[in-house]
């Protein structure tokens, strides 16, 4: 495979191990993570571990930073995010090619990732002048009550390999709006991504005269995830992952009285009914379920079909799956590129061979592909399965392109199949029909954070709050008043009389 490299070079990530940037001049601890393509199988490059010194380092580094920025008007943070922004517009087309080829998502969706970004520069822009607080009015005469927020101190992001650039954003740029300094943990599978989003950021806040640490990267596996949870200087651990991971993270800063938030595990489904449009039916379900080759938290893991529309979605689907092109995400023909990894190749392999061991039924079966172009071992077969609802590899999130399909009666059967899962991330509802429709978006329909209609679980836009109940672990990122997550609320009362009545009436003369 022939792939030009010039996209590195224009991120400045041109030597082979470009190191960490942590906001410090030199970062190297000699301990390296090497970051494999999946679509090739290269080395593009590698990053230094973080170690406990230097993690120390990093923190009182931000610490310093923060107290600098916290003291910036939130207009002029906007500001800085806004010519984030504007770089970013400069090195889409660069930035989009990184993360296709180190993650393996098509060329379209890594482009899609960093418009994800820039979208989330301008709405924290917008968001850095409107970080309202209410006004109450005091029960005391000559009083003022009101609310304000303030920024909370160093946030500290964990981020998952799947979108090793949009997540973090996300969290970042809405916490720098709202005063915050950030220290990032980009996944190990995807840390060359990291090192570019820094670089830039780097270049915007020495333009700009602003301390290096509002922004930091430290590198390395779990334990590097652990100084951060179990740091009391972090008041904030957004974490992005898996569940197990997520339980492990919120046990260690709860046992701290810290604040989490979490955005775990998915096990999306999307309910076909009689009155759906089977156009939007394809591409919202083949997109759901193929896109990133499975590998969004949002993706598409279940079909929950109508018996009366069950043979032709079959039907329609596996014809969809047979004209899917797979292979090098940078070439624009292919719809799907690789997994993650062959670690994420064998977890696929051996769902499929629960799935079967249970009773499933392959429609469109799965495989490793090999040959020429393949050559990685990480590029495998979206396939389908008709299973059953209570199935426990059904039950399970598999990162990976594996769609289960099952059929159902009755809407109220259908929305009991769709909660009766762990997860609550993604939701989906196929109809023309208005009454079935808002049955399932009432009280009594879907159990998820995102609910949508006619269209698929995954492409969430970055306006609205991102997240889900139950095993997703209940946090909300981006959008809406996602903001609140990032500060803390202060309430004050102000006496402007010359006396000092108390509250409820209480009587205190002396
Ligand atoms: C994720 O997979 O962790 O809604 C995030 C979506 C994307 C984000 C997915 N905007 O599919």
């Amino acid at each position: 495979m022939n792939i030009n490299r010039d996209f590195l070079r224009e991120l400045q990530l041109q030597s082979k191990n470009p190191g960490t940037w942590t906001g410090m001049q030199s970062h190297d601890s000699g301990t390296y993570i090497p970051s494999h393509s999946p679509v090739d199988g290269a080395l593009i490059g590698e990053v230094s571990v973080t170690t406990k010194e230097q993690y120390e380092e990093v923190i009182a580094k931000a610490q310093e930073a923060f107290k600098t920025w916290r003291m910036v008007p939130a207009p002029n943070r906007g500001e800085i995010v806004r010519q984030y922004g504007e770089a970013l517009r400069k090195h889409k087309d660069a930035l989009g090619r990184l993360v296709s080829y180190e993650m393996g998502k098509s060329l379209t969706e890594g482009w899609g990732e960093v418009q994800e970004m820039i979208d989330i520069c301008d709405f924290a822009v917008g968001l850095s002048r409107q970080l309202y607080g209410l006004t109450m009015h005091s029960e005391r005469s000559l009083h003022r009550m009101y609310e304000q927020w303030h920024p909370m101190g160093i946030v500290g992001i964990i981020s998952a390999f799947n979108f090793p650039v949009a997540v973090w954003s996300w969290n970042s740029m809405i916490a720098l709006v709202c005063g915050d300094v950030c220290v990032w943990k980009p996944s190990e599978k995807a840390p060359i991504c990291g090192v570019a989003c820094q670089q830039i950021f780097q270049d915007i806040l020495k333009e700009n005269n602003i301390p290096e640490g509002v922004v930091s990267l430290v590198n390395g596996d779990y334990k590097v995830g652990e100084f951060m949870s179990k740091d009391h200087r972090l008041p904030l651990i957004s974490a992005t992952g898996s569940t197990r991971m997520g339980k492990i993270v919120a046990a260690e800063v709860a046992s701290r009285l810290g604040n989490t938030l979490l955005e775990l595990g998915g096990n999306n489904a999307i309910i076909i009914t009689p009155n759906a449009d089977m156009k939007v039916v394809l591409t919202g379900a083949v997109f759901g379920a193929v896109g990133t080759a499975g590998q969004r938290c949002t993706s598409t893991r279940r079909l929950i079909v109508h018996n009366s529309q069950y043979e032709k979605v079959k039907e329609v689907l596996a014809k969809a799956y047979g004209q899917i092109r797979i292979g090098n995400p940078l070439d624009s023909d292919n719809h799907m590129g690789p997994l993650i990894d062959k670690a994420a190749v064998e977890m696929y392999m051996n769902a499929i061979e629960k799935a079967k061991a249970e009773g499933a039924n392959f429609i469109v079966e799965g495989g490793v592909l090999e040959g020429s172009g393949y050559e990685s071992g990480c590029y495998v077969k979206p396939c389908i399965a008709e299973a059953n609802k209570d199935m426990a590899i059904v039950q399970t999130e598999t990162f990976a392109p594996i769609l289960y399909i099952m059929k159902y009666d009755t809407l109220e059967e259908a929305i009991a199949i769709q909660n009766n899962v762990p997860q609550g991330l993604s939701s989906a509802i196929m109809t023309d029909s208005l009454k079935e429709s808002e049955k399932f978006l009432s009280a009594a329909g879907s159990d998820c954070g995102i609910a949508n209609v006619n269209i698929g679980t995954s492409g969430a836009e970055i306006g609205g709050a991102f997240g889900g109940e139950k095993e997703t672990g209940g946090g909300r990122e981006s959008g809406s008043d996602s903001w609140k997550a990032y500060m803390r609320r202060q309430t004050t009362t102000i006496n402007y009389s010359d006396v000092v009545p108390l509250a409820q009436g209480i009587k205190f003369d002396l």
